[in-house]
Formats: C-alpha cells, structure tokens, sequence
C-alpha cells in the first residue's frame, strides 16, 4: 500500500520534505501540495518533477478524500490551525517544529487528540532519528558511563537571517529541549538564561550568544551554548558526563587532511546537510509507522512539554531570574 501525502507549505523545509518522500523514501507519493502562494506550490511541483496536484486552499487538502496523511510545513504561526483541521478529518499528520507558536494552541492540539480518541499527530524533532544521538542514548541506557550527572552542549548556526527577539530559543534551541528530554528521559525542573558578550556579527538588537541552564527532574545539570551568529559552521555538540566516564555525540563523517603543514577536517555550514539522514529515516519511519495505523515518533505531548519548557526559558531570559518549569502531569493517552 502506497501512502498518498498531502505537503501544507512549500518553503525551504516543504521542498526538500517533498523531494524525500518522492526519491528517497518507500511507501509514499506526495499527491497534493498547497501553499498560500500558489505559484510557489505550482513552481516546487514543477521542478521537483512531482505528479501532485496543487490545492487552492489547506482546508481542501486535508478533506480530500486523495489524500491519507497531511505533512505541515508552512510558517509556524500555521501549525496550530492545520493541525486541529487534520485531527478533525481523523487523518495522521506530521508537523515541523513547532507544533504551535504558544504553548496554549499545543495544548489545543493535545485535547483535540485525546478527544479523538487515537494518536495521529507527530513532531519533526528530527534530531531523535540521528544515528549519533541514538548511539549517545544507547550508551547511556547501556549504563556505560555511569549515570548522567551533566551535559554540555552547543547549537551554533553560522548566521541567522531573520532572526529577532527570542528566536534563538523558540525556533533553534527547541530542538535541544525535546532531543535531551528524550536523551535523559527526564522532564526540566528549572532554567537560567545567562547573556554573554553580544556578537557585533549578529543582526542589530539581537542578544547573542546565550547560554541556557537547565535542571533536569533527577537533578542533572545542563549548559547549552547556543551561538547563532558563529560564522564558521553549523555545529551540534553534547557531551554528556555520567558517574565514570563521558560520552560524545559523533562528529559528521569527514575527511581528515594533512597538508600545507596543517592538519584539518571539514565542518558542514546547514542544517539541512547536517541533519539529511535523521531527516530521511523521520520520515521512512513516520510513513511505515502510519501505514501500520500507528504514531511512534515524538508526539503532540512532547511538542507542548517542549513549549512550556522554551517558554520558561524565554521568561528566565527576560527576568534574569531561575525559572520553574512546570510540567503538568502527562495524560495517560501519552504513556
Ligand atoms: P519558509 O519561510 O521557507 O517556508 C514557509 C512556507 O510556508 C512559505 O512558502 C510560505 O508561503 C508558506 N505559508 C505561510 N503561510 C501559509 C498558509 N497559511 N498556508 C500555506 N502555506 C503557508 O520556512 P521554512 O524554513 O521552510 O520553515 C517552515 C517550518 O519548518 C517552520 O515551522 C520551521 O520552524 C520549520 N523548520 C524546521 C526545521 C528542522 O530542523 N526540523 C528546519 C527549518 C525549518
Ligand atoms: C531551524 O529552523 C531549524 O529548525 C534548525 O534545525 C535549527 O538548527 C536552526 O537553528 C533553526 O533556525
């Protein structure tokens, strides 16, 4: 059985969504595609050479009775809206990040899944589908290092265009948020917002770099730098340091050189490029799973704990204060 795929959204993340699920994916055909400059969505099926229609409007996309499953892709202010119309046509759907742009409209989306009875919505945390930081969790659930006492991490993006306010936080460190929610198993307890310097590199009247604490609910203390205005690449790092031992998220494949007296390797520069593999299996195993009736990945409760969390983080930025995280307890519907 073919999955038929309807894309909502065909800006920089739709289009390479759709190139995935048409060349690099098995079970599924992108079918429809819609975006609020349908020309846009009429110029990506062109170029991508897919054999889908182009919907006025999102709302017929996911009433069609064409397509099984919906992939959300558009501006994030966009999610909440298509996201309940999808639970309300009792199809699957896949969201990018964020699930919505307040932690109120994820919480819309979680009642409006419970209230439909069966698990439809998952996230595009994507970095829980890379190989190295599966390896990172295994090792932990291996109990080689011991228990996790801290992690250091860093989210550095070369440059950030567009970025203004708290974006640093609400569109980039989310991702750290759910990745090592899911790492440690573990909900946060609190965060600390520390400014650094600022960068005279960054956009004007953007506060950057930040360095985020973090407490987990054991305990566990987390620092992650995030720097994106760093220029030299993008780069992902986590060390996590348990009771004997450390344990390194893997760098990118690349080659070593030694010439001209110097030794060097090669840092990847885009996200798309650092993260095309997670991306890839997200998806082989969000349209296997979806076949199978079920929603395996991270899910509409992960994308609401991740808002409150980067909510508090937000708050804990502007107070300068150690901010409670509160997480109300997870319906049983998630466990
Ligand atoms: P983009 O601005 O390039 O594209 C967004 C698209 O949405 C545009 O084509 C726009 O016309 C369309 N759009 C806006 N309102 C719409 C509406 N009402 N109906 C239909 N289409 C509409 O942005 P992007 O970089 O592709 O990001 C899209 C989403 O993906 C964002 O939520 C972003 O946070 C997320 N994203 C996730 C990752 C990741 O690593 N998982 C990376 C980049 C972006
Ligand atoms: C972007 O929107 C993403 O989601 C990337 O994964 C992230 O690393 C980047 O900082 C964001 O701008």
């Amino acid at each position: 059985m073919t999955l038929r795929v309807g894309v909502i959204g065909t800006g920089a993340i739709g289009k390479t969504h759709i190139h995935r699920l048409t060349r690099t994916v098995s079970g599924a055909r992108v079918v429809a595609v819609n975006d609020v400059t349908e020309a846009q969505a009429q110029a990506a099926v062109d170029s991508l050479q897919v054999d889908a229609k182009v919907y006025a409007s999102a709302q017929e996309l996911i009433n069609t009775a064409d397509v099984d499953a919906v992939v959300v892709a558009s501006w994030g202010p966009t999610h909440e809206e298509f996201v309940i119309a999808s639970i309300a046509a009792g199809k699957p759907v896949f969201c990018e990040k964020p699930l919505a742009v307040t932690a109120e409209g994820c919480r819309k989306i979680v009642d409006a899944e419970i209230a439909h009875g069966k698990k439809l919505v998952q996230v595009g945390f994507m970095r829980r589908y890379d190989q190295g930081y599966r390896a990172l969790k295994e090792t932990i659930l291996a109990g080689t290092i011991g228990a996790p006492l801290m992690l250091h991490c860093a989210h550095r993006n070369p440059t950030a265009p567009g970025f203004s306010g708290d974006m640093a936080i609400t569109d980039s460190l989310v991702h750290e948020l759910d990745v090592l929610r899911w790492l440690l198993d573990e909900d946060y307890l609190s965060a600390q917002v520390i400014q650094p310097k600022r960068t005279r590199l960054a956009d004007e009247g953007l506060q950057d770099p930040h360095i985020i604490l973090l407490e987990t609910t054991q305990g566990i203390r987390i620092d992650v730098e995030s720097f994106v205005n760093c220029q030299y690449g993008y780069d992902i790092q986590c060390q996590v340091v348990g009771e004997t031992g450390t344990a390194n998220l893997p760098e990118p494949p690349s080659v070593t050189l030694r010439r001209e007296a110097k030794f060097s390797r090669g840092i990847l520069t885009d996200w798309k490029d650092r993260f095309v593999d997670a991306f890839n299996t997200e998806f082989q195993e969000w349209v296997n799973s979806t076949l199978e009736g079920k929603m395996l990945g991270p899910s509409a409760w992960d994308g609401y704990v991740v808002s409150v969390s980067a909510d508090a983080c937000v708050a804990a930025k502007h107070s300068g204060q150690i901010t409670p995280i509160s997480i109300p307890e997870r319906p049983a519907f998630y466990s």
